[in-house]
């Protein structure tokens, strides 16, 4: 009996997969098919699927061709699955030509004719068409831009910025001259313009049906930002709040685990964002950094407490440096962020079993450790990060836009508290300046 196996995706299995599978199936007697699990999809740079493992592995199991199916979950995997089902045949599509000839080793590698003409990611373009409008006063509309290269759906298609001059080329051909010109030519706007424009903007764009991806913080308090979800949900539309950190995999994943209980309770989150740049920035350095560093803070510890801040402002009496410290029922935290002062940008979350600690620079980082008082059963966690997370964000808004309904990885009451923390920071609120 000739044992033959493939391995692929299948995300919105279509007729190439379909003539893949039937050819494989008649290279041999027996027909073993490795679906691909997300994490793994991830790290392979693999980002836009679109279904979750079990309706892939659904959809190939109904195709009645595959004699059985099995996960395909870590790099090198295929070396053990050969061995361990007794495989004589390796198939795989003609787009992987040379890739697995190290396979050879092992069994009998064959590349089938890959069907031209039909794949995932035309599928999902198609499915989806988001056309998004770029907004605000920033160089970082172009990272934005790039990233949005790697998301099946997402079309930028205008750009209005006060920065002209900072616009790569390809950017500079899509800039209209106004906001209303630029909403009449998308579906949804991605905004980075000063926080306290956040809410005119979003309101004027959601008002009108379209979506709205914006960063962080939302508006200037509570109230507005609530209004604005309210508007969104009237209008169909979509809002969600922009901050990469919150869509990179160890941040999600650190999370989890610090939530699941791995150092115990948590007594004190401490984070530190800082940076020292030479150009003037679009936004003050502490709104541009506040929102980031807050994010864990209340993820975690939620948001009922009380708060103060040390701002130290320069000469010139810019602000450079802020210390925010709260105090939570069981627990305190601090947020230090600056533009204009530097510091060891990590984040460490301190509990009664161990600790957490997230190297510099924590806000785009693929790894972090737990640690624990005997070094034995310290822990090291890696993941990968495409984009410093902007393409995962990008992903998730163009699902949330498609399917109609968002689902952030930032909660609502973190929402709200970060834009009534900045809010308070920009009003002095709790604060007590310090000037050099
Ligand atoms: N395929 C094809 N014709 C298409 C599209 C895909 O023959 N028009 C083949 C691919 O070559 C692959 C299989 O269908 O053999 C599954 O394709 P994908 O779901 O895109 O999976 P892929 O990323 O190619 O995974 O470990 C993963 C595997 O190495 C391949």
């Amino acid at each position: 009996m000739t044992r033959v196996i493939t391995y692929g995706t299948y995300d919105l299995l279509h007729y190439g997969h379909i003539r893949l599978l039937e050819r494989a199936k008649a290279l041999g007697d027996y027909l073993i098919v490795g679906v691909t699990a997300d994490d793994f999809d991830k790290t392979r740079g693999k980002i836009n699927v679109q279904q979750s493992l079990m309706e892939r592995i659904e959809a190939v199991r109904a195709t009645g061709i595959a004699d059985e199916i099995i996960i395909e979950e870590y790099e090198g995997q295929k070396i053990d699955d050969i061995r361990k089902y007794d495989i004589d045949i390796f198939t795989v599509g003609s787009d992987w030509k040379g890739k697995f000839d190290y396979l050879n080793e092992y069994c009998k590698v064959v590349y089938l004719d890959r069907t031209e003409g039909i794949s995932s990611s035309e599928i999902r373009e198609e499915k989806r068409q988001i056309r998004l409008g770029l907004v605000g006063g920033s160089g970082f509309l172009n990272k934005v831009f790039a990233e949005a290269q790697f998301v099946n759906g997402i079309h930028v298609s205008a750009v209005w910025t006060s920065q002209a001059e900072r616009m790569q080329c390809q950017l500079k051909e899509l800039m209209v001259g106004s906001y209303e010109e630029l909403l009449g030519k998308v579906d949804a706007v991605y905004i980075r313009s000063l926080p306290e424009l956040h809410y005119e903007q979003a309101k004027k764009a959601l008002s009108m049906g379209k979506s709205v991806l914006c960063e962080a913080p939302l508006t200037l308090n509570e109230t507005e930002t609530l209004e604005l979800f309210s508007i969104a949900e009237e209008n169909h539309g979509i809002l969600m709040e922009a901050i990469k950190t919150a869509y990179s995999t160890a941040f999600s994943r650190l999370l989890l685990l610090v939530k699941g209980g791995k150092i115990g309770k948590i007594i004190s989150v401490d984070a530190t964002c800082t940076s020292l740049r030479k150009d003037a920035t679009d936004w003050p350095g502490i709104y541009e950094w506040g929102p980031t560093a807050l994010l864990p803070i209340f993820a975690l510890l939620g948001t009922e407490f009380k708060s103060e801040t040390i701002l130290f402002q320069d000469q010139k009496q810019v602000d450079i440096f802020a210390k925010m410290e709260f105090i939570f029922k069981n627990a305190v935290a601090s947020a230090s962020v600056g533009d204009g002062v530097k510091s060891e940008g990590e984040l460490i979350i301190s509990g009664t079993k161990g600790y957490a600690y997230v190297p510099a620079p924590w806000w785009k980082t693929d790894y972090f450790e737990l640690r624990y008082e005997d070094p034995s059963e310290n822990r090291r966690y890696f993941y990968q990060l495409d984009g410093e997370g902007i393409r995962y964000e990008l992903v998730a808004f163009a699902r949330a836009v498609e399917k109609g309904k968002a689902l952030p990885n930032i909660s609502l009451q973190t929402t709200k508290a970060i834009s009534e923390t900045m809010g308070q920071f920009a009003k002095r609120e709790n604060c007590t300046v310090i000037r050099g």
